[in-house]
């Protein structure tokens, strides 16, 4: 049920922003400074027997010297903003407590509610047709939730989710009963800290039964291009779009000129409105900011141009003067038009992953597993975290693009080896580039793995396996935090092992969770239940068959859900025999990635391509895994044993079999690409080389052919990633031979 004041607010506003560019306040430090104000000015009457120094601490200013953040407002709602922002940026408990002043929070926020909303107010009263909004401003806090203090010890940290989302509730309670019209979460330099922020504010939403209105504003630390805790813009933009905010955008730490490529970039990617408010120019050698108002116009001006803003204001350095010509500047300039962006899963680690119908098979990697992999499960129990890491990050280097992790098992204390596998993680760019996913049967472990990513994530999983209020109270939380979802097709009665049970169970799902709670349809993900095939039992004997067919009807009919699987539980009967195990997965995603599934767990770089199974076993194969005939895995077993000959189908042949060497140097090319055969590719190409006119030929003429030949394996759904990673790295060893460059 939503208050009606409240749902009427959040439509003024974008009833604003779609005509019109706002504008949002300058800097609120800058000005309290060149007050001059003294020590007693801080303590007042309030805290004049402090123990600590409390200048500085300038939120304290709303309840001492509340005067001097009225006339702040006062001139920049005179220089023309639209939007003015709380004088709250520190009022959380934690960064407040540096001055003992944390039981203040609700007090202090509040104040710097009711004194905005007064000098709003007092404006909006004079021209009613321009109405001004208070923002509420809740700051990033002086901790980091995703990077440790400590660099001998990356795990480490000082400051966890819960304590953040504590602080915030309370900043948001008080911000609001001051009369705060939206909550802007700002100065974002840890995704998590505004993950806790975006959860605090949905808390209190959710209580109070309103609908709060959030703009979100990340903040660019320097030319990387990416967020202090290493994230894109448009892996943050993945990170906090489940807030569903009024606005998204970047503030402070760099000046304008430094911040255009990523306001372009949040303008072209922003499914909502879209705010700016960049410094003064970078600081000069004394802390201070150069840019004047004039300088910054320019760039303002030329962004309105461009269509990028739908708010624009300043941050540190910026004056009523650099607002008013701001404001000048945008006054007579059109919004940006919110694009008409396709509907997409959008996960992301400090990389974004947008999957898309037109995205190819997404491999999962599940060696970070400690009952899918007996090495992993040792080096967790002995506590070996270092070595556990290396398996995660060559799961990334054989091509996963997410990483399932698990750690149920009896033996393992499965909430505390999560966190700490996952915070230990996040200090590795090269594994915590790619999306998680936090595979647990335990609600509280999942729950746990959620707290400690900073990415879009993906739980898995979730199911009606206890019924379906269990069901939809754990989807409203995985939303809260803002994950996709894995469904299991389990419910009361049992896991789906037909077909028919498999739609039943998808579709009741889809319905509860996109009308009851409304769950993003894209960041659905079935899982219709992959089990063993060729065990003996007849009754198993169509399991693969089900699965294969229940993929089809569920991306008919139930709109931009996708489907994901266990692909090696298939196999689970030839265990022992990998290379075997490998035709079959191979053979089973041929046809489930026709029919559509999106994604897989899997054994990253281990599966072999369609065309390279030997015939004969590919035949017998595909009998047991569509089921053909009666006495179909029988006849797989009898020629079970002459494939089990060490290593994998893909190394075997291509060091065994060296016919194709005989072949025209187009063709050896070709095949070495698809095989990812590395040896020969120097002698090869140098061969090309001396054949053509130009080195440019060589790439433009025989290995665009052979990249086009991979292309069409991957289009028949008979190659997947991992291979395609061989193939990059081979590229780049051409390019890099002595390899100093990062792929
Ligand atoms: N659906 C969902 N999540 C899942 C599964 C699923 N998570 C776990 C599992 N199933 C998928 N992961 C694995 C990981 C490893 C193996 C199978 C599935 C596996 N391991 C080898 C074995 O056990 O023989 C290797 C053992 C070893 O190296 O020690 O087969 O279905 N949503």
């Amino acid at each position: 049920m939503k208050n009606l004041r409240e749902s009427t607010l959040k439509a003024a506003i974008e009833k604003e922003l779609a005509e019109r560019i706002l504008v949002l306040d300058g800097a609120m430090g800058t000005m309290i400074q060149s007050y001059g104000l003294t020590e007693q000015d801080y303590r007042g009457e309030i805290f004049k027997d402090s123990e600590c120094d409390l200048k500085g601490c300038n939120d304290l200013l709303c309840l001492t010297r509340p005067d001097v953040i009225s006339s702040i407002h006062q001139a920049y709602l005179e220089a023309g903003a639209d939007i003015i922002e709380t004088n709250s940026f520190n009022a959380t408990p934690i960064p407040l407590s540096d001055y003992n002043v944390s039981e203040h929070t609700y007090e202090i926020n509040k104040t710097s509610a009711v004194l905005a909303k007064k000098a709003a107010a007092a404006m909006t009263e004079k021209t009613p047709e321009k109405p001004r909004f208070v923002a509420g401003v809740l700051g990033p806090t002086n901790r980091t939730c995703s990077i440790s203090p400590d660099v001998n010890d990356p795990g480490a940290r000082n400051v966890t989710f819960d304590d953040l989302v504590e602080g915030y509730a309370l900043a948001t309670e008080g911000l609001l009963d001051g009369g705060a019209d939206l909550i802007i979460i700002e100065t974002i330099f840890d995704t998590l800290n505004a993950k806790a922020a975006v959860y605090a504010v949905e808390s209190v939403s959710e209580k109070r039964g309103i609908e709060i209105p959030v703009m979100i504003s990340g903040t660019i630390t320097d030319a990387s291009g990416r967020t202090l805790s290493g994230q894109t813009v448009e892996a943050f933009y993945n990170s906090l779009r489940h807030a569903r905010p009024v606005s998204f955008g970047f503030n402070c730490a760099l000046g304008p000129a430094e911040l255009e490529p990523y306001v372009a970039e949040i303008s072209g990617i922003c499914e909502t409105y879209v705010s700016v408010h960049p410094n003064a120019g970078l600081p000069n050698a004394f802390g201070g900011y150069d840019l004047t108002a004039e300088q910054m116009q320019v760039y303002i001006r030329k962004w309105a141009e461009s269509g990028y803003l739908n708010i624009v204001g300043g941050c540190c350095g910026t004056t009523p003067a650099h607002i008013k010509s701001i404001a000048d500047a945008v006054n007579s300039l059109p919004p940006r038009k919110i694009p008409d962006l396709p509907v997409a899963c959008r996960l992301s680690g400090l990389e974004s992953l947008n999957i898309t119908p037109e995205s190819l098979f997404i491999n999962v990697g599940e060696r970070t597993n400690v009952t899918g992999s007996a090495r992993f499960r040792r080096l967790i129990k002995e506590e070996k975290f270092d070595e556990a890491i290396e398996v995660a990050r060559v799961q990334v280097e054989n091509g996963a693009q997410i990483i399932d992790i698990n750690m149920d098992e009896g033996m393992i204390d499965a909430k505390s080896s999560m966190i700490k596998y996952l915070n230990l993680i996040a200090s590795e760019p090269e594994i915590s580039k790619v999306p998680i996913m936090i595979d647990s049967s335990k609600w509280e472990v999942i729950e746990a793995g959620l707290k400690c990513v900073q990415g879009k994530g993906i739980v898995n999983s979730i199911s009606m396996k206890e019924g379906v209020e269990k069901f939809l109270d754990h989807a409203r939380v995985v939303r809260r935090y803002g994950a996709a979802v894995v469904v299991m097709a389990f419910d009361e009665v049992g896991q789906a092992d037909t077909y028919d049970r498999k739609i039943e169970i998808c579709t009741r799902a889809y319905k509860l969770l996109t009308e009851e709670v409304g769950f993003p349809p894209e960041d659905i993900i079935f899982d219709p239940n992959i089990f063993a095939v060729a065990t003996g039992i007849e009754e198993h004997d169509n399991y693969a068959l089900d699965f294969i067919n229940a993929v089809k009807t569920i991306k008919e009919t139930l709109p931009h859900a996708m489907i994901s699987g266990g692909v090696s539980n298939v196999s689970f009967s030839f265990r022992g025999n990998e290379p075997l195990r490998q035709a079959i997965h191979t053979v089973f995603l041929y046809y489930t990635i026709k029919n559509g599934m999106d994604m897989g767990i899997v054994n990253a770089g281990q599966l072999s391509v369609y065309d390279d199974i030997p015939k004969e076993l590919r035949d017998k194969v595909e009998a047991v895994i569509l089921n053909t005939h009666k006495g179909a895995t029988d006849e797989l077993l009898a020629i079970a044993e002459k494939y089990r000959a060490g290593g994998s189908l893909k190394k075997d042949e291509s060091q065994i079999d060296l016919s194709w060497r005989n072949e025209p140097v187009e063709k050896r090319i070709e095949y070495a690409l698809v095989k990812g055969v590395t040896e020969y590719i120097d002698q090869d190409v140098e061969e090309a080389r001396l054949k053509a006119a130009s080195p440019v030929e060589v790439i433009e003429g025989p290995l665009m052919a052979g990249m086009n030949v991979v292309g069409d394996l991957f289009g028949e759904g008979k190659m997947f990633l991992p291979q395609e990673a061989e193939q990059i790295r081979l590229r780049k060893q051409r390019q890099d031979p002595d390899g100093h460059g990062k792929g």
